[in-house]
């Protein structure tokens, strides 16, 4: 079976996201395609000869899509996320689920009324080998309990359109969902320590910012967040246990000696660092949808994920410790 996949937003993401299915990725293929830049709908829908439809709402009911993918712009998401369940359509959604926690709360009951998963969130680092390696070896205990997670996430500079609380929905909510996959447990509180300015900067912009975060059993992971450090897309991990460390390697894939030293490749974007985890996540997704099952990030992990990044704009204007508010977990995402 050939899973049929409609694409609401088909910017950046979700042509890179086009490009794998319809190259490394059995399974699927993009036939229909809609945009509120409708030449750029028209111009994607000409380049894979699928359909291009006028709105999100039109391409969700469409017979020939059997499941959508979402890669527009976070606010846009709920909407189109609660027609897909309305439908009955599985719906891979790109990050952020939703910018606020309680836009999130809708869909988790919209999808518990529905009585069935079908929102996956595209929280891909779950599927990138090194991180599944670290998130292995801390399981099986060999390194003792973990207290802490060093984390930074650096890119070499952010679109005119970014807002100062993207660092947080935006950029460091990979870490959020990540550190909460890799530590099996959820946050309680967020802190944002706001060091000297770069002047490489949007005025607009605290860059950059170190995001301080503790679970309930007390780990502490700290993120820097840095979004115009202009060298590369670098992104680092190394989490502190009883007995040992363990960190994410360097992503090259070649080292280079000469006159001027030894050093690797950094990696300029996240379609570039995280590509074999891109790969693996809409591979899974589409097999899961062939086979009528979900996989991946639920959208509980949608909702606490944007419960923290709450908490953490909060604390980017406010001082001190903001504590975060999530609902008790319901069973049907256990
Ligand atoms: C962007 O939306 C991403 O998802 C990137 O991985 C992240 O590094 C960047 O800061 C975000 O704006």
């Amino acid at each position: 079976m050939t899973v049929r996949i409609g694409m609401i937003g088909p910017g950046g993401m979700g042509q890179a996201h086009i490009d794998r299915i319809h190259t490394v990725i059995a399974g699927g293929r993009v036939v229909a395609v809609s945009d509120v830049d409708e030449a750029r709908a028209t111009e994607v829908a000409r380049r894979i000869r699928g359909t291009r439809y006028a709105s999100s709402t039109e391409l969700i009911a469409a017979d020939e899509v059997d499941a959508v993918m979402i890669c527009s712009y976070g606010p846009a998401h709920e909407v189109d996320v609660l027609a897909c369940i309305a439908a009955g359509k599985p719906v891979l959604c790109e990050k952020p689920l939703t910018p606020t926690a309680d836009a999130a709360l809708r869909i988790m009951e919209a999808e518990q009324a529905a009585g069935r998963r079908l929102v996956t969130v595209g929280f891909m680092r779950r599927f990138d080998r090194s991180y599944r390696e670290m998130k292995a070896l801390l399981d099986s205990g060999e390194l003792g309990e973990t207290l802490m997670v060093h984390c930074a996430h650096r890119n070499p500079t952010v679109p005119d359109f970014y807002t100062w609380d993207m660092a947080i929905n935006d950029t460091a909510i990979h870490e959020i969902d990540t550190m909460r996959w890799l530590l099996g447990e959820e946050f309680v509180s967020a802190r944002v320590d706001k060091p000297r300015k770069t002047s490489l900067r949007a005025p607009h912009l605290q860059d950059p910012l170190v995001l301080v975060l503790e679970t309930v059993s007390g780990v502490r992971v700290d993120d820097e967040i840095f979004v115009n450090c202009q060298f590369g897309y670098d992104i680092r991990c190394e989490a502190v246990a009883e007995r040992g460390t363990v960190s994410l390697a360097d992503q090259n894939a070649v080292v280079v000696r000469d006159g001027g030293g030894r050093r690797n490749g950094i990696t300029r974007d996240h379609n570039d660092r995280f590509r074999g985890a891109f790969v693996t996540e809409v591979q899974e997704w589409i097999d899961a949808v062939a086979r009528g099952e979900h996989t991946g990030s639920t959208a509980w992990d949608g909702y606490a994920a944007a419960s923290v990044c709450d908490a953490g704009v909060k604390a980017l204007t406010d001082d001190g410790v903001v504590a975060v508010h999530m609902v008790d977990k319901p069973a049907f995402y256990a």
